[in-house]
């Protein structure tokens, strides 16, 4: 492989020496704005060479190779390992002007994903703009109306907001049903727990304890039909909290259950609680499991223990879902923020714990 440098006034008329030294075969391996009284496009360029040149005795057999050929020899490989090092550690933003790539890494520390990352980079002016960028976009996610702004009334069937939250094993959803429950009941709201599931042992025992503590009526069920026995049974409260046991996404038994639940056409409001600090990748795919279900809020858990929460805007841009609120620690009542998005997007930009 033949690898070298080349610095035009132009990317064309770089790429035109690339063509005519190295012929049509030739490779972009990185190309970059240089800035200064002169600006210039360097492009690195690579060919593979005819083997044969090598390995015969006519260009570089070891033995009769000069001090200068070796020498070249040693800066392509010098050369060709800074590009292989770059292009581990950039991939594609290879080809941004330094002060857009500064933006693209500050956005990759908090773990936004490069091709978001590289959408904001280039709709930004300057790094001073993503707060404002990152904002909008979180709000143009936000298509329904926050928590307890209104109150469910479907077909004059249930005078009430029947909220169920739906999340991965230990994401936080029974945590959460208590501290929800807590703040109807400061507000003065008729409140009821319902169970739904009893597959993990000790599940039921967590929220009756709280059920007992916040002083509401809890029940629990096992399947769709009690389910919606039940609710009829709480028609007389303001909110409705079901709680759902956690159980791994990606098995169907798991989705099938809540989807009977969805089959029995009751007035739910969905809530699918993620936690923070999970990695992203993980979050995309387990939201995709869930994806067949109704979801109308996501709401993150744990981002106290979470290091960066790059992961709630990659979220919000890949599935345009509003973030009903945010737990930020394990005290019941409180640790529980309905955020709006300046404060949701100075999160989503700082690294470090809170
Ligand atoms: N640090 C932190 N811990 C939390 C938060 N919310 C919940 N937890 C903890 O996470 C653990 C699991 O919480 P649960 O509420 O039982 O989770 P779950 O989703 O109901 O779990 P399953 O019912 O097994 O699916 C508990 O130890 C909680 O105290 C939070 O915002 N921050
Ligand atoms: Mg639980």
């Amino acid at each position: 492989m033949k690898i070298k440098k080349y610095q035009a006034r132009t990317f064309s008329e770089a790429l035109a020496s690339v063509k005519r030294e190295l012929g049509e075969d030739a490779v972009i391996i990185s190309s970059q704005d240089r800035k200064g009284s002169k600006p210039y496009v360097e492009i690195t360029a690579a060919v593979d060479f005819d083997i044969e040149h090598y390995d015969g005795k006519s260009v570089l057999p070891a033995s009769t190779a000069s001090t200068g050929d070796i020498a070249e020899l040693k800066n392509e490989i010098r050369t060709l390992r800074e590009c292989v090092e770059a292009m581990r550690n950039s991939g594609c933003e290879l080809t941004l002007p330094a002060d857009r790539k500064k933006m693209f890494y500050f956005l990759r520390e908090r773990s936004i994903r490069d091709e978001y990352a590289l959408n904001l980079v280039e709709r930004a002016g300057g790094i001073e703009d993503l707060e404002t960028l990152i904002s909008e976009d979180i709000s143009r996610s936000r298509l329904y109306d926050t928590p307890y702004s209104g109150v469910w009334n479907m077909s004059g069937r249930y005078n009430m907001r029947a909220v169920m939250l739906i999340g991965p094993t230990g994401a936080g959803k029974t945590t959460t049903i208590a501290k929800l429950a807590s703040k109807a009941v400061k507000e003065g709201r008729r409140t009821a727990v319902i169970g739904v599931d009893t597959f993990k042992i000790g599940a039921v025992e967590q929220i009756r304890i709280y059920a007992k503590m916040l002083g509401v009526p809890l029940e629990i069920v096992s399947n769709a039909q009690d389910l919606k026995k039940s609710i009829r049974k709480f028609n007389d409260r303001d909110i409705l909290l079901i709680d759902t046991t956690g159980q791994n996404p990606k098995d169907d038994e798991y989705i099938k259950s809540l989807k009977d639940i969805y089959k029995m056409g009751l007035p739910l409001e969905t809530q699918l609680l993620l936690s923070a600090s999970s990695d992203c990748d993980f979050l995309i795919d387990t939201y995709k499991h869930y994806g067949g279900l109704p979801i109308d809020y996501i709401a993150f858990t744990k981002t106290d223990e979470a290091v960066k929460l790059g992961s709630i805007y990659n979220l919000c841009r890949t599935y345009r879902k509003p973030v009903a609120y945010i737990t930020t620690g394990q005290r019941v009542p409180g640790n529980i923020e309905f955020i709006e998005n300046r404060k949701l997007t100075n999160l989503i930009l700082r690294t470090g714990s809170a």
